[in-house]
This record gives C-alpha cells, sequence and structure tokens, in this order.
C-alpha cells in the first residue's frame, strides 16, 4: 500500500523513489511485521488468558509438559496478523504471487484456528479430524496449485539442487506436486511445534533463506548469472518472507523458553503451508526439503515410529515421536533441544544457500 501510495511522489520528491526497491522495503516490512508482534503481544497473552483460551496437556506425554497447561495458545493469531499487515503495506498489490501467498496463508489459518477453537471449545487435545484438515488442505493447495499453473509466465520446470542443467518439465503433474509441497510442510512445521519456540526458530531461518532466493530468482540478471530458474515477478515474495521472519522473531519474543504463549494451529499450519507455496513459486521446491531438513526429520520420525508401532504391535524406534520428544525423555533439558535443533536448521540452511553456487 504504501509503495502506491509513496512511490509516484517520486516525480516530485526524488527520495521517495526508495520506495522502488524491494530491498529497501523488505527491510522495513521485517521491521514492520517485527513492532506489531512485539507491541502487540502483552495484550493477546492477556486476552487469550482471559478468555482461557489455555493449552490443555495430554497425561502421555514427557511428565516437563505438565506444568505447561494452561499457557495461551492460539498466538498464531498475532504472527499472522502481524504477516499479513506488514505484507499488505509494503508490497506491491498488483502483484499476482503476493496474494496467491496471501491466500494460502489466511486459508491455513482458517482451518488452524476452526481446529484451535473446537479444542478450547471441547476443552481436548483434540480439534478437527485429521482427515477433515488435510482435505481441506488439500483442497486450498489445489486452487493455489491452479491459480499459478494458469499463470502465462510460471513454467512447469521442477529444479534439482545442485544440477544446473537438469530441470524437467512436468507439466500439469507440477500441481499435483505443489500440493504435497505445500500440505507436506505445513503438518511437518505442525508436527514440530512441541518444544518452545522449537517450530518458529527454523521458521524464521527458512523465511530468510527464501527471502534471498524470491529476490535472486524474481531478478532477471542475477538469475541469469547464477543460471537459477527466472520467476518474473517472485521478487516481491522477498516482502513477504520478510514479513514472516520479523513477525517470526516478534513471536519469539514470547515463544521462547519458558513459553509465556504457543502458537496453535492457526500459527503452524499457515506458516508452514506458506512456506511451501514460497519454495514452489520461486522455484526452490526441491530445496526446501534441504533448507526445512529439520521439519522433514521430525515429520519422519513419526512416519517411521507410527509404522513400526504398528507392524511390530507396540515396539519403537525413539522413545518418543516426534524426534524432539525423544531426546527431552533421554534427559536432555528443553532449551538444550531447542537450541541443537536450531542450531542444525541454520547450517542447514547455509548449505542450502550454498546450492546457488555448487552446481
Ligand atoms: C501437534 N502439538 C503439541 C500448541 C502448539 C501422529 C502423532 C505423532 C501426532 C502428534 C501430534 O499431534 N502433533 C501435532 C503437536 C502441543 O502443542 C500445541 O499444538 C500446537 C501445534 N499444533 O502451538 O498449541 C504440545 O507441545 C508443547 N509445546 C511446547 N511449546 C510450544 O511452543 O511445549 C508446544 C509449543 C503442548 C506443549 O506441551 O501441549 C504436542 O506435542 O501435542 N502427536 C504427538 O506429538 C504425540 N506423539 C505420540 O503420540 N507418539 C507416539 C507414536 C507411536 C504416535 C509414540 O512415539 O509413542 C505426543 N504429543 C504429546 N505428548 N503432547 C505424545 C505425547
Amino acid at each position: 500500500m504504501l509503495y502506491h501510495l509513496l512511490y509516484p511522489l517520486h516525480t516530485t520528491i526524488s527520495a521517495f523513489n526508495i520506495f522502488r526497491y524491494i530491498t529497501f522495503r523488505t527491510i522495513y516490512a521485517s521491521l514492520t511485521a517485527f513492532l506489531i508482534c512485539v507491541l502487540l503481544g502483552p495484550w493477546v497473552i492477556r486476552k487469550l488468558s482471559k478468555m482461557q483460551i489455555g493449552q490443555y496437556i495430554r497425561e502421555d506425554g514427557p511428565q516437563d509438559h505438565v506444568k505447561k497447561a494452561g499457557t495461551p495458545t492460539m498466538g498464531g493469531i498475532l504472527i499472522i496478523f502481524s504477516l499479513i499487515v506488514s505484507t499488505l503495506l509494503w508490497s506491491n498489490l498488483t502483484n499476482y504471487y503476493i496474494w496467491i501467498v496471501l491466500i494460502i496463508t489466511t486459508g491455513y489459518a482458517i482451518i488452524g484456528f476452526v481446529d484451535d477453537y473446537l479444542m478450547q471449545v471441547k476443552k481436548k487435545s483434540k480439534g478437527l479430524s485429521v482427515r477433515i484438515k488435510l482435505l481441506m488442505q488439500v483442497i486450498l493447495a489445489i486452487v493455489a496449485g491452479v491459480l499459478i499453473y494458469l499463470h502465462p509466465d510460471f513454467n512447469t520446470r521442477v529444479t534439482i539442487p545442485f544440477f544446473k542443467n537438469i530441470s524437467p518439465d512436468i507439466g500439469w503433474v507440477y500441481i499435483i506436486f505443489g500440493v504435497f509441497v505445500i500440505v507436506g510442510t505445513s503438518n511437518a512445521v505442525n508436527l514440530t511445534d512441541g518444544l518452545d519456540g522449537l517450530a518458529i526458530g527454523p521458521v524464521i531461518i527458512v523465511s530468510v533463506t527464501y527471502m534471498v532466493f524470491s529476490y535472486v530468482s524474481g531478478h532477471v540478471k542475477i538469475a541469469d548469472y547464477l543460471q537459477i530458474n527466472y520467476v518474473s515477478g517472485s521478487g516481491e515474495l522477498a516482502i513477504f518472507c520478510g514479513s514472516l521472519a520479523g513477525a517470526g522473531i516478534g513471536f519469539l519474543w514470547f515463544n521462547t523458553y519458558p513459553a509465556q504463549i504457543f502458537m496453535g494451529d492457526v500459527g503452524s499450519l499457515p506458516l508452514g503451508g506458506s512456506l511451501g507455496m514460497v519454495a514452489v513459486i520461486t522455484k526452490q521446491e526441491i530445496l526446501l526439503v534441504l533448507v526445512g531438513g529439520l521439519f522433514v526429520v521430525e515429520a519422519l520420525s513419526v512416519i517411521f515410529q507410527v509404522g513400526f508401532f504398528k507392524m511390530t504391535k507396540g515396539r519403537r524406534i525413539f522413545r518418543m515421536a516426534p524426534l524432539h520428544h525423544h531426546f527431552e525423555l533421554k534427559g536432555w533439558p528443553e532449551p538444550k533441544v531447542i537450541v541443537r535443533f536450531w542450531i542444525i536448521a541454520i547450517a542447514l540452511a547455509l548449505i542450502a544457500m550454498s546450492t546457488l553456487k555448487i552446481r
């Protein structure tokens, strides 16, 4: 919005020319989202506490979690609000991709909200049924997939990390591939969200990484120089990713151990879904497995644990899945698990960035 209001003034006052630059708008979008989140945080925490929107804790989990009962949840409302406001303020609103990402963010936030709301009304640890939740996620992802497929400038090539000459064009199958990336990431982030700051830390790291990828893939000269897929218009997504990182850091202020608030599904589902969407649009889809490797490992730990548990009628690979519970039960203090997982996420993001050169 500021871009549309202030940039045209550059003809009379040249200083307003600065609003043309994606880099400038990305920095201020991050700061705006951060400030909204930090300033509104205490008020949101008070409101949620007053409405008694507190977390119900499963009794079969690690005993350390019992003391977390009653911590306000649904803090995702704060993250998503800051993210959307900042994106609307700083991005070019005529950009097609910005709207697609906002559709996924809002849609998944609504699914998460309904899930959390049912949990609060029923006062149970389960909200929407897994099937309904998944079906709604898939439908929304198909809508987004079709919308990008229909965009005349969007190609259906898939980028294979480390191989610059291999980029297969998979045609309409790209829609199914995109749905898999979006829904998979959304659920993987949701599974990771089980310790204070454990999910939001890597979400910030992945957002910053994709902020860079959005910028370079949307810049015709840099994309050509780095020999990556050029996606006209994807540069504006740097503003979305910057806002996401800013909102995430603002939320971490309150979610860091010992957490004053949890994000709930209203946060975890849209955060994962929107990162998946950005990865698809910037044509760095498969790379998300590496950038978001921590989410992948957490999700795989659940798949293997549940599979093994069923096959062997009750035996386990890990002490408990998702993986963070395994380390908790081994006796690692919660902050140690969290910070070590963040360190791994940073290392993975750096390796992913290196693919811009190592190809
Ligand atoms: C949601 N939710 C957290 C909070 C957060 C198939 C199965 C493995 C699924 C999995 C599952 O349901 N995962 C998705 C995980 C919950 O956090 C809430 O949920 C929101 C995210 N959706 O924002 O509102 C609890 O996590 C803790 N927490 C924090 N700090 C935070 O910042 O400490 C969350 C955020 C909170 C709080 O305690 O209550 C969750 O973990 O439930 N299920 C599981 O994860 C369960 N695993 C399991 O049953 N494993 C089995 C196998 C055979 C399936 C096994 O390994 O034996 C565990 N979940 C819990 N207890 N709570 C089991 C034990």
